[in-house]
């Protein structure tokens, strides 16, 4: 507990640890990995299926080399084929021939991601198989499926809730019963953070695109929303509400390929889109949900795998070498902490400003070039920056002379749990951090300055 009063709402300690994970795998795998299809319809046979060298540990490897922290798999997509062999559909791998119909893919992948990464799992609640689909007794069918699988693979990390919703076999759109999923998971896994479009856990980012807004608040308005059709528009769920009534943080979901499921044709991203993707998810208090499907053989190929060591690579080049090392922080702080607690890496040690628009300086030993900065609020405490800039001491010309002074090179929005920015290369040795709005006096848990060019 703090000895601060924190502001507005702020996350529950799971919501905590989840945005600390900051990225995560999604795996898209089902009978569209075999058919080409990104939406099944519900009719592919169940003999499609056949991942003849499953390897879900595979999956856990590519992940730990990624320096992912979970994963999350769709057991359930909108074609309703069941991964597990549910008691609730007859379209699952237990109708396939498949290991003779012994196979269980949730089992194998809950098995594999324990004591490794954390599980988390995806149920469509849109089901183009099942033939309750679009009447009240399919949101009974889908409370079983829920009930199922966490009890019989659980506990999982997340539960995603895909929003997508179409018309059932009677030609009547589904009307889900949110509330009585909602109800039902806290009851199921109160731990566990549910994705929806809305929430409560954490929220869709409003795009597929990998990007979240260079404003994101991790608060939103939830009343008398509900997820699918009466949600905030895609744009509001980008940026968050300043202000919004309830914590639910974003969830950037892309895929490393054009398609969410694994086709021969495709390949995936290059290391600078996904750095691009980085910088506006986890840069910009979002956590990344990097989707990474398996293949036909079952498990993630060469060609995607090595990507993301790639990638792994490149983020811990960049950021390991925070020149600020050395360094120290001061500005006004409340009861002992002090500023320069910004400099160290623990994260529940930070700085308390006096007041809303104390400003934040930092000096190093030497003035040393950079070109990411790193802003970390102590988001326990809530989120309080709505604006700042930061100004470099530097030679600028002035009155068409050279002198030493303050001079801007970067102004940003909302900071979050993380915020980055890219700047031209500075060399300097002191800089500071001007709060220009802000809701409650800022609370910073870290500050770091990379080199992006240093080798
Ligand atoms: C969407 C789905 O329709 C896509 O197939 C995919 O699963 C994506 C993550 O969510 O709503």
């Amino acid at each position: 507990m703090s000895d601060i009063e924190p502001y507005g709402p702020v996350p529950t300690a799971q919501q905590l640890a989840w945005q600390r994970m900051e990225i995560n795998m999604f795996c898209h795998f089902g009978p569209n990995t075999f058919s080409g299809a990104e939406w099944g319809d519900g009719t592919e046979a169940e003999d499609l299926f056949n991942p003849h060298k499953l390897n879900c540990n595979q999956w856990v490897d590519v992940a730990e080399a990624a320096g992912m922290k979970g994963i999350i798999l769709t057991a359930k997509h909108h074609d309703g084929f069941c991964l597990w062999p549910s008691q609730q559909s007859s379209h699952t791998i237990a109708q396939s021939s498949w290991n003779e119909g012994n196979g269980d893919v949730l089992r194998e992948f809950t098995d594999a991601c324990r004591g490794r990464v954390k599980a988390g799992v995806y149920i469509s609640p849109w089901d183009r198989n099942h033939p309750a689909y679009g009447s009240d007794t399919y949101n009974d069918v889908f409370i079983n499926t829920l009930r199922e699988v966490h009890t019989t693979y659980g506990p999982f990390f997340e539960q995603w809730f895909d929003g997508a919703c179409g018309e059932g076999p009677n030609g009547k759109k589904q009307h889900y019963n949110w509330p009585l999923f909602m109800q039902t998971m806290n009851e199921l896994n109160p731990s566990a953070i549910l994705f929806s479009d809305i929430g409560p856990g954490c929220r869709w980012v409003g795009n597929e695109e990998g990007r979240a807004g260079e404003t994101c608040w991790g608060t939103l308005n939830t009343e008398g929303a509900t997820p699918s059709d009466n949600k905030p528009a895609p744009e509001e769920l980008t940026t968050g509400h300043q202000g919004g009534s309830q914590w639910v943080p974003a969830e950037v979901d892309v895929s490393i390929r054009p398609g969410w499921f694994w086709h021969p044709d495709e390949h995936p991203k290059s290391v600078e889109e996904l750095m691009e993707i980085y910088f506006n998810s986890v840069g910009r208090n979002g956590l990344l949900l990097l989707n990474v499907p398996p293949d036909t053989n079952g498990r993630i190929c060469a060609e995607d795998s090595l990507r993301l060591v790639e990638f792994r690579r490149e983020r811990d080049r960049i950021f390991s070498n925070d020149v600020t090392h050395g360094g120290h922080a001061h500005g006004n702080h409340l009861r002992g902490h002090q500023a320069d607690n910004v400099l160290d890496t623990a994260y529940h040690t930070y700085w308390a400003a006096s007041g809303a628009n104390d400003t934040l300086h930092i000096g190093m030993p030497d003035a040393n070039a950079f070109d990411i900065i790193m802003l970390q609020e102590y988001i326990p405490l809530g989120q309080r920056v709505a604006s700042f800039h930061i100004d470099c001491w530097q030679p600028c010309l002035k009155d068409g002379a050279w002198q030493v002074g303050w001079v801007t090179v970067a102004r940003g929005t909302t900071i979050g749990y993380k915020r980055l920015l890219r700047i031209p290369t500075v060399i300097s040795p002191r800089l500071r951090i001007v709060f220009d709005s802000t809701l409650a006096a800022p609370i910073i848990n870290r500050i770091a300055l990379f080199n992006s060019k240093a080798k």
